[in-house]
């Protein structure tokens, strides 16, 4: 095949010899072509139309029970040496990879099309953005990948002669589980993806290309790739102020990223604009600030739990030209439903594994919608779009915040006294799991800031590079660390999270001002109860102290395990984050 960028076309015509499709399509991004996939899909049972009259746009697909969420035990870093990928990642021989993949592959395409899908991450022509070519014998694919990010010729033309791309190559084979492989291969700009048709696998702009390989470049080339959400907070003067928010996966993003002001501050004039809900791109700017992008066009949202009371701006965002993957069928309109969409589950549907679903399947508590069933919807749909959005330049952050689920150790929130105490902070990160009974702390794994699954290259280097970010950005943004998660004696939230968010992002925000006081404890600095504005909320200042309070014992505890987890990286520890421990620990002593 012709294109203009020889790199292109070496790519195309390699992987055509390897796959041998029957036919290979070129995706131009035209309206006329992706309508066309759609039919096809709709007419082989690969995507299901829903009501247009309800649900205009909107499709629902199903994969395979066997494939129904990200792999990360199949999720290899491919490189010359194990030191480059770390200890917290798959590691294999770059080489050794290529040759196992490449059987994979052989004749995997035979009978199928080969799709050509140009795709930019960040706005096209953007001096953030770069572009990927993913190519795959997937209509699922495709139609998500035109969501999810920016496709077409005006792709391929921004791209031009230049071989600057990073490759993509995706083939759902035989969807055979035991022979599935997501590998980066960040030396090479690479991503071969086998055997899987689950988004999050084989949408290769999100995690394997903006995460993965995307690290590995910033690395490289002094910028930094990471899984944070992006909101600009808007005060009543009218001001905006951008932050960026890393916490691991299912701790809410999406839904603080569309967060809903409550009443009181609502009237004041707050605002909250969605930049990003998952990834952000940060580079320095001329100005001495960091700047971030949102690199992808689209939201892959987490569909169960989402209603109009948790997320009622995501839930907007999914009423037309989504596709929905794994929900439940609700037959009675031909429309979707999940569990906490509502409390009204259809009578007669059928379920994600194509099971009819009914009263008797919901007294067996068989689930309709998969725990991991996802919409993808188009950013343009969300109310609180920011109009940043497609700003070339990105938006300057005010504050970079932190956060996991900790039933007792963290505080609602602290901030970082400094960049590399803030660094220390996010890589610290932890989660616990979920539903801890009386007085029960779950298990804690550590996730630097939310990229344990999604570094791609060694996790000390990339303690380094945040360092080393810091001494480039003259106008740092400050470091913050919250915890919506925290609970009492009993069990029960002590916060009430969503929309209540907000109290904590403006004394963030007032923090970055200078116009918020704080006290200094020996993890950083931590509000007093009247520096949190509860009007309005049904909460006293015992309550919020409880909140507030740093059990020295607790997190002498905690840094046996912080100890533990950097013992991984032995000598390879930046001595700022060692320093930084070593101070906790004596704070905590004192
Ligand atoms: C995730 C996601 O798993 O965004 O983090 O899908
Ligand atoms: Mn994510």
């Amino acid at each position: 095949m012709q294109f203009l960028s020889k790199g292109v076309e070496k790519f195309v015509d390699e992987s055509v010899e390897l796959c041998q499709p029957d036919k290979v399509v070129v995706i131009d991004g035209s309206e006329a072509q992706l309508a066309a996939l759609r039919e096809e899909a709709v007419a082989t049972g690969e995507m299901i139309k829903l009501n247009q009259e309800l649900l205009p746009g909107c499709y629902l697909h199903r994969t395979l029970p066997n494939d129904v969420a990200r792999v990360e035990g199949r999720t290899f870093i491919c490189t010359e040496k194990k030191e480059t990928a770390g200890p917290t990642n798959n590691w294999m021989q770059k080489d050794e990879a290529y040759a196992m993949l490449k059987e994979i592959y052989k004749g995997a395409m035979k009978g199928r099309t080969m799709y050509v899908i140009p795709y930019s991450m960040g706005a096209v022509g953007s001096p953030f953005s770069k572009i990927g070519i993913e190519l795959t014998d997937s209509i699922y694919v495709v139609l998500n990948m035109a969501i999810m990010t920016r496709i077409g010729q005006r792709v391929l033309d921004q791209l031009g002669t230049s071989d600057d791309f990073v490759r993509g190559l995706h083939s759902k084979a035989e969807v055979d589980a035991d022979k599935r492989y997501i590998c980066q291969f960040p030396e090479d700009n690479t991503i071969m993806s086998v055997n899987s048709a689950y988004g999050g696998n084989v949408l290769l702009g999100k995690k394997c290309f903006a995460l993965r390989i995307a690290s590995y470049q910033g690395w490289h080339e002094g910028w930094m790739a990471e899984h944070m959400l992006i909101l600009g907070l808007e005060k009543p003067n009218g001001e905006t102020k951008y932050i960026a928010a890393a916490f691991p996966s299912a701790c809410g993003k999406t839904n603080l990223a569309m967060l809903i002001p409550p009443e009181e501050f609502a009237k004041k004039g707050y605002k909250i604009h969605t930049v990003g809900d998952d990834i952000a791109w940060i580079r320095v700017g001329a100005d001495g600030r960091l700047y971030a992008i949102n690199p992808e066009n689209g939201f892959f949202g987490v569909a169960p739990g989402t209603n109009n009371k948790s997320n009622p701006n995501a839930l907007a965002s999914t009423r037309k030209n989504t596709i929905f993957t794994n929900v439940c069928h609700n037959l009675e309109n031909n429309t979707v439903w999940w569990e906490g969409l509502d409390k009204n589950p259809p009578k007669n549907a059928i379920d994600w594994q194509g099971n009819p679903w009914g009263e008797k399947e919901q007294a067996e508590g068989v689930k309709g919608a998969h725990p991991n069933s996802r919409f993808t919807a188009p950013a343009i749909n969300c109310p609180c779009l920011s109009s940043e959005f497609e700003n070339p330049q990105g938006v300057p952050l005010d504050a970079i915040v932190f956060g996991g689920r900790r039933a007792k150790t963290a505080p609602l929130v602290y901030e970082a006294r400094d960049w590399n105490h803030g660094v220390f902070v996010g890589s610290i990160m932890a989660s616990e799991t979920t539903a801890a009974a009386s007085g029960a702390v779950g298990v804690v794994r550590r996730d630097p800031m939310a990229m344990l699954p999604f570094c791609g290259y060694n996790m000390a280097e990339y303690f380094a590079h945040w360092v080393e970010m810091g001494t480039k950005a003259e106008k740092r943004p400050k470091i913050f660390n919250v915890n919506w998660f925290r609970t009492d004696d009993e069990g029960h939230f002590l916060w009430p999270g969503f929309g209540d968010n907000l109290r904590v992002l403006d004394w963030i925000i007032r923090r970055t001002e200078g116009t918020a006081e704080a006290v200094e404890t020996a993890i950083g600095y931590v509000p007093n109860p009247a520096d949190i504005n509860l009007e309005g909320l049904d909460m006293t200042e015992a309550d919020i102290a409880e909140l507030l309070t740093v059990d020295k014992e607790l997190w002498l505890q905690d840094a046996q395990g912080i100890e533990e987890f950097y013992a991984k990286f032995g000598e390879q520890l930046p001595k700022e984050l060692r320093d930084e421990l070593d101070r906790l620990k004596s704070n905590l002593n004192k």
